[in-house]
């Protein structure tokens, strides 16, 4: 099994998660976003939005995270991490659209806005219009030129502090009946498919601003972090430089994050 993947990428860290659960063995292929190797005709047969990760498995390659978590679920059944129950089952689908239709563009914004926008602004010119360029999708470009040029500014970081918070609003709610996981007892797809958008506001220290005010999300956060899978899948494969960079971007952003998420709620009321 082969994971094309980028480091400290979100997407493939839910998978890495879930090869830990299922207690794969796997091979990691880098795809280095900032030398645009996702744009290679080579890696564009195997993932033609030219985007980590992707699995290839029996030799077929499959993409899209979300996807290939379920995936690798029906092939190794056990730990079961898609509950059987049809309804239990839609509501775990439910949490991984939230995730897929929101907090992963939103992450995406805000790391930018905090530190990619610097790593880009070492590129030569030619490789930064590269990776502006990508495969031709005009909205992604619009997203990387407003974070890289405003920071946290941009339009789009209100979007992501909008999705984020949506989905604490939901996840407190969830848990305020004292359940350990979004579905109750046991931990699922919903869960690990949320961990890696957490711990990327964690680690640029801009979490509390959510979740400061919601205890049962702390404790899930807490939980979530024991997990030898969280462990094996995403905090003991960041390197120290890594931590240190999100820590001191993040620091970097964080009184207009807050700010802006001030006046975010204000603007509900
Ligand atoms: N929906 C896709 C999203 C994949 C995605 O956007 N991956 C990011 C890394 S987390 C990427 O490869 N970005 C390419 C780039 O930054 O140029 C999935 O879940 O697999």
């Amino acid at each position: 099994m082969i994971l094309y993947q980028f480091g400290n990428s979100v997407c493939a860290q839910k998978v890495r998660i879930t090869l830990a659960e299922k207690g794969l063995d796997w091979e990691a292929r880098e795809v280095d976003l900032f030398k645009s190797e996702q744009y290679s005709p080579e890696y564009l047969k195997l993932n033609p939005k030219g985007v980590v990760p992707t699995l290839v498995h029996d030799g077929r390659a499959i993409n899209e995270s979300t996807l290939i978590c379920e995936y690798l679920d029906s092939m190794f059944p056990k730990p079961e991490l898609v509950p059987k129950d049809p309804y239990k089952c839609y509501q775990m689908r439910l949490w991984s659209k939230m995730v897929d239709e929101g907090l992963h563009e939103g992450t995406t914004e805000i790391s930018f806005s905090a530190m990619f926008r610097h790593k880009m602004k070492n590129l030569t010119e030619e490789k930064r219009q590269l990776r502006f360029k990508n495969i031709g999708d005009p909205r992604r470009k619009d997203r990387f030129f407003s974070t890289y040029n405003d920071g946290p500014d941009s339009m789009f970081v209100l979007h992501a502090i909008a999705a984020y918070e949506k989905a604490f609003k939901r996840l407190d709610e969830t848990l305020s009946d004292g359940r350990n996981w979004v579905l109750g007892d046991n931990y699922t797809l919903a869960d690990i498919n949320l961990m890696p958008y957490v711990a990327r506001l964690s680690y640029l220290s801009l979490l509390d601003i959510w979740i400061e005010d919601r205890p049962s999300i702390k404790s899930w956060w807490l939980r979530s972090q024991d997990l030898p899978s969280f462990k094996a899948g995403i905090s003991s494969l960041i390197m120290e430089d890594e931590y240190e960079a999100m820590l001191v971007h993040g620091l970097g952003i964080k009184n207009r994050m807050q700010d802006r998420y001030n006046d975010y709620l204000k603007s509900l009321r």
